[in-house]
């Protein structure tokens, strides 16, 4: 068996999503990967188009460790979010063949079934507390066990994670938008939305709350202490992570838990994270951290320090991610929690999918491979819309964290 073709298929079916198909020699057995990085989709699609699918015709596609180290440590340039996602997607579409000609869901071959359904958390925003318990109480009506909960900063005009509809969309314009930030602000209003959104749910909902990066290491600890009444699940991305060591910083000064990791994409990007335990969840997924092969090696590290999976499921991760995440989740032993925001119908019609919701978890179903697919005709009707992610500035001006 041998790989003869591969394409790369860019469609925007109410967002865009890169997608590598892999085929091969054998009766049409074919192959997906994700191949989306948000707001930089077109320099993955070159970098897999020039650099990576010429040398992969007449491979063997059952090859799937090599050709990891082959893309890996044959670009000279490791690492960075481009070339980490071209070889997710290489990744990726390689397992699915593999369980294709065994017949078999990728789970199994990754050791099998370690639980029956895979928690997911749902995300529920709006302006004010007021209106967020609403949000949050529709999801628990849903079946949700666990909520993410983001409300705007009283006296800021937007901020991050808070969207008039359910499927929150960052890139929102081809030229970057701006926000505006105020760390004060933010660090009065987020106790007082969870001390009634607590109130309000009992303690068996879990509760989480993404910072995005905005903060110093002292002030997440603050953040992080006067959260703690509250017991939630995680507080994510405190800090800005290309410092690790300022992780120790907050481990010192609060027992909420952290998760981390939606932008790493190698384990070097959390070695030190996961080996001193200065983080409880890991976040980093199968899209930009080098597929299931190198993302499964990071799950495998963080299963001997007591850090558990939080894979970032955002709608900037397609469908063909969310299943190989999927086969991940319910096969590892240390996973966590899975993020779910859902999909809009229209990319459902494009990735027609074996995964399913049902009563707060999602199941990887039982088809061979991942049990998903791209419909090249459906795909060609959404042409290419180009998107950034917006830009974050202090209220003096200065550029921030976004
Ligand atoms: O592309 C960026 C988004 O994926 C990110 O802003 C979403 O932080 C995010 C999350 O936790 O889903
Ligand atoms: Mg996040």
């Amino acid at each position: 068996m041998k790989i003869v073709d591969a394409r790369v298929i860019i469609s925007s079916p109410g967002r865009t999503f890169v997608t590598l198909k892999i085929i091969t020699s054998d009766g049409g057995v074919t192959g997906v990967g994700d191949a989306t990085l948000n707001g930089r989709e077109l320099a993955v699609a070159a970098y897999l188009s020039e650099h990576v699918i010429p040398t992969l015709i007449g491979r063997d596609p059952a090859r799937i460790e090599d050709t990891w180290q082959y893309l890996y440590k044959g670009a000279y340039w490791r690492r960075g979010p481009v070339t980490m996602t071209a070889i997710a997607a290489v990744d990726t579409a390689l397992w699915d063949i593999k369980g294709k000609v065994a017949g078999l869901p990728v789970y199994q071959l990754l050791g099998g079934r370690s639980r029956e359904g895979v928690t997911v958390y749902g995300h529920a925003s709006a302006e004010t507390t007021e209106e967020v318990l609403t949000e949050v109480a529709r999801y628990v009506d849903r079946g949700y066990k666990a909520v993410r909960v983001q409300t705007g900063v009283p006296g800021m005009a937007s901020t991050y994670g808070v969207s008039p509809d359910e499927r929150y969309e960052p890139a929102d314009a081809a030229i970057p938008t701006e926000n505006v930030w105020s760390t004060p602000r933010y660090l009065t209003n987020v106790p007082t939305v969870f001390a009634r959104v607590r109130d309000e749910f009992g303690p068996d909902l879990r509760l989480l709350h993404d910072v995005h990066h905005r903060l110093t290491p002292i002030e997440a600890a603050r953040l992080g202490k006067s959260l703690e009444p509250y017991a939630l699940t995680w507080i994510e991305d405190p800090v800005p992570a290309e410092l690790q060591e300022g992780f120790r910083l907050i481990r010192q000064h609060t027992t909420t838990p952290i998760a981390v990791g939606e932008v790493f994409n190698s384990i070097w990007d959390c070695e030190t994270l996961i080996r001193e335990q200065l983080v409880d969840y890991i976040r980093a997924t199968v899209v930009h951290a080098g597929g299931i092969t190198h993302l499964r090696r990071i799950f495998d590290l963080a299963a001997l320090h007591h850090v558990r999976s939080g894979s970032h499921g955002a709608t900037d991760l397609s469908p063909v991610c969310m299943a190989a995440a999927l086969h991940l989740d319910i096969a590892i032993p240390n996973f966590g929690l899975q993020e779910y925001m859902g999909f809009p119908p229209e990319a459902d019609d494009v990735f027609p999918h074996s995964w399913h919701y049902a009563d707060g978890y999602l199941h990887p179903g039982e088809d061979p491979g991942l049990g998903v697919d791209i419909n090249e005709q459906e795909a060609a009707r959404y042409p290419y819309k180009p998107a950034s992610l917006p830009i974050n500035r202090l209220t003096d001006g200065t550029l921030h964290d976004w």
